[in-house]
This record gives C-alpha cells, structure tokens and sequence, in this order.
C-alpha cells in the first residue's frame, strides 16, 4: 500500500500497515529481522541506502515509520530505551538553557535532568502543568523546552497540550509530550501542537513487557535532524530483533488499548466503590479532576489506575501489594499482563521524598497498570488483596 493511502486511514489500518512494505527481495510480508551490522557496498559510497547498523537498520527503518505513521509525523526515530529518546532530546540544550517538566513525571525523567543534564548546566524546574496558569510563572527568559507528560505518572493528572503548546511556542519554546501512558490510540500530541512526541516503546507500543525501546516522533526537519545525528553520534539504537518485537506490538495496539481502557475502567470503579479506598486516580472517573479535559484530549482513558488506601499506612499498602495473585508486582507497564507497583520504593524512588510529597505523591500510593485479563478475575484478585489491608 502507498504511504499516501495509509496515511488517510483509521489508527487501525495504520497500527498494521504504517511503515510496512513486503520484503523488496522474498516477497516476506512480515518485516525481517535484519540481523546485520553493515551492508556491501558496490564501490564506495555506492549502496543501498543502508551502510553500517548504528546508522540504519531495515528493520529499524520499519518500525520508524509505523510509528510515524501512528502519531500522524513526517519522522520516527528509534532509540535502545525511552530514556536514552528523552536524553537525545535533552542533548540538543545547551549550558545555560532551562527545562520546564511536570512535577509529576517517571522517576528516571527527573533523575536524567537533575542528576545527568544539572551538572552540564541545563536546569530543570518541576510544576504542576494540570494548572496553565502555574507553568506560566515558571517560566524562565532560559527556558528552551517544555516537558509533559500527560497522563501524568503516576498520578495520572491530565495536562492541557493545546493551551501549553500555544503558551510555550508563543515564547519561543519547544515542547515535547510523553505520550506513553496514552499511546497514540488515545492522543496524538502532535495534532495538539506538540513539536515532538516521546515514547518509552517498553509500555504499550510493544505491549507485552518483553522488550525496552524508545521513539520520538515529530514532523520538524531540523529537530529529526538533530536527533539522528545524536543516533550516529552517541549510539543508543535498539537491535534488529527488539525493532521486531516492537512492530509486532504496535499491530495489536488499537484492540489491546481497547481493553486495558475497558478494564481500568472497572478497576477504577470498583476501587472508588470499596470503603477500604480512600481516594481513586483515573481520568475515566467523573470525580476526577482532569475528567472533562481527558473527554475533550483523549480518546480513552487508559490503563492506568493509582489509588490510596483508607488505611494510608505503609504497612497497609504493603500487604495489599504483597497479596495479589493476578496482578504482579513490578516496575513497568502497558503490557498485556496486570502489574502493581509502588512508586515511592519503586519507580519514583529517585525522586526526593520532600518533592515526591510536594507533588502530591503519598508515600503509601498504589499504582496499577491494568492489563488485557478477564475483568472479573481482575476485580476478585483486587478485593481478596484489599481484605489483607
Ligand atoms: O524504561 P524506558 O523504556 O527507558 O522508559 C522510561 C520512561 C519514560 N517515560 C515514561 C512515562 C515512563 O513511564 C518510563 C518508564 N517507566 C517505568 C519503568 C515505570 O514503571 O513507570
């Protein structure tokens, strides 16, 4: 199918066509693995449009363009993980320039910009972005870059890109969202006016928690530029085989949103229902706060779900996560399994307690990433482990 054609077409078509093309040599309709790291050329400079695996990959070069093809962007380019793509990003500041992020965001963001860019001398500041008018006064005459997540994680707060890409631009600045809570299924941050969209390809997009990836999408020359230049440079590509896998994922991506949407759904209700809860966090809910801007920015409202327990003890939180039979405890999310996790011990661990606390993060928070499985059996293995509270 042309890529003109493909990208007139539903999410759907796109999750399994974008990108694709039936192999140029066998005829193989499903992208190989091309497990190579260099390519013959005839005389020098004389090839095929591959010349070394750090640069380009066939495989690679698929899964870019699928991805592209989902968040509606000239451009996708790959990375070895979603951090090393938020590092490429970071990578194009200069000593000197300011980031502005969510103060509610993945742990490893805010130890990358503080720990890894501070001592370079990019400074970073932390705002509520749910509240436009609190990220205007953060800004800084330094600030180059907007970083969003929305939903947030794991607090899940819906953020407004529209308003903050036309504050951001109206000032000259970039704005990048982290669109991996929501996956393109459910927003494309491109179409609200980000200039770039940032994956952690590990969550939904592969789906099935058995490959770490990265993406960034944009449809800016100069930003794809720079970012394959930083691919060549620095050298944080994903192998052949994780590309694969990846692409395998994005195939399913539409039904499998479906599901988890349906499911967390459920998840967030019957938790809001149960005395033993306190207090539930999911866009889905029409008692949470970012409900109607998620209705107008999304187009569901995810697989996530945090909640806090009546009891918002550590020792209460602790045995609930230690008592689940279908929900594992671990880090990550997105795949088709049901995991727990508990972000201030886990995934937000790098985060100081005093910031996690100002941000609203209760050490005693419980984050689910709700999975494909039978609803019923979900809600059962949530009660049976709220009874242990
Ligand atoms: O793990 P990696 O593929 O490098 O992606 C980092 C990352 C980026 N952005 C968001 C919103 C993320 O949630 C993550 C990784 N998050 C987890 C591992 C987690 O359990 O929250």
């Amino acid at each position: 199918m042309r890529t003109d054609d493909i990208n007139q077409m539903g999410l759907g078509t796109r999750a399994v066509h974008a990108g694709q093309q039936p192999d140029p040599t066998t005829g193989a309709v499903m992208t190989p693995i091309y497990q190579t790291s260099t390519y013959a050329q005839a005389a020098p400079g004389n090839h095929q449009g591959y010349e070394y695996g750090r640069l380009s990959n066939p495989t690679r070069s698929a899964l870019e363009g699928n991805l592209a093809g989902l968040e509606g962007a000239e451009h996708g380019i790959c990375f070895s993980s979603g951090v090393a793509a938020t590092d490429a990003i970071a990578r194009c500041l200069r000593p000197g320039d300011h980031i502005l992020a969510s103060n509610d965001l993945y742990g490893g963001t805010y130890r990358l910009f503080r720990q890894v860019l501070g001592p370079f001398g990019v400074d970073s500041d932390f705002v509520d972005m749910s509240d436009v008018s609190r990220v205007e006064q953060a800004l800084k005459p330094e600030t180059k870059l907007l970083w969003i997540e929305t939903p947030t994680n794991p607090l899940v707060r819906v953020v407004d890109i529209r308003a903050l890409a036309e504050l951001a631009h109206s000032k000259g600045i970039s704005v990048a969202v982290d669109n991996t809570f929501a996956t393109p299924a459910l927003q494309r941050p491109i179409t609200l006016g980000a200039d770039l969209v940032v994956h952690s390809t590990t969550k939904y997009l592969g789906g099935h928690s058995d490959v770490i990836g990265g993406a960034v999408c944009t449809n800016s020359d100069e930003w794809a530029e720079k970012l394959r230049f930083l691919v060549k440079s620095t050298g944080a590509v994903p192998g052949p085989m994780d590309c694969f896998l990846t692409l395998r994922g994005t195939k399913t991506l539409e039904v499998r949103m479906q599901r988890h949407c349906s499911n967390a759904q459920a998840v967030a209700e019957f938790l809001e229902a149960d005395p033993r809860v306190a207090r539930v966090y999911y866009p889905g809910l029409p008692s949470f706060e970012g409900h109607s801007l998620a209705q107008r920015q999304m187009d569901g409202f995810g697989g996530m779900v945090s909640f806090l327990l009546s009891d918002d003890s550590m020792e209460a939180a602790y045995r609930v996560l230690s008592s689940t039979r279908v929900f594992t405890l671990a880090e990550s999310l997105g795949g088709v399994e049901s995991l727990m996790n508990h972000p201030a011990t886990m995934t937000h661990a790098s985060i100081p307690a005093k910031e996690r606390h100002a941000a609203g993060l209760h050490d005693a928070l419980i984050r689910l990433s709700v999975g494909i499985e039978t609803e019923a059996d979900l809600l059962r293995d949530l009660d049976r482990a709220l009874s242990k509270a």
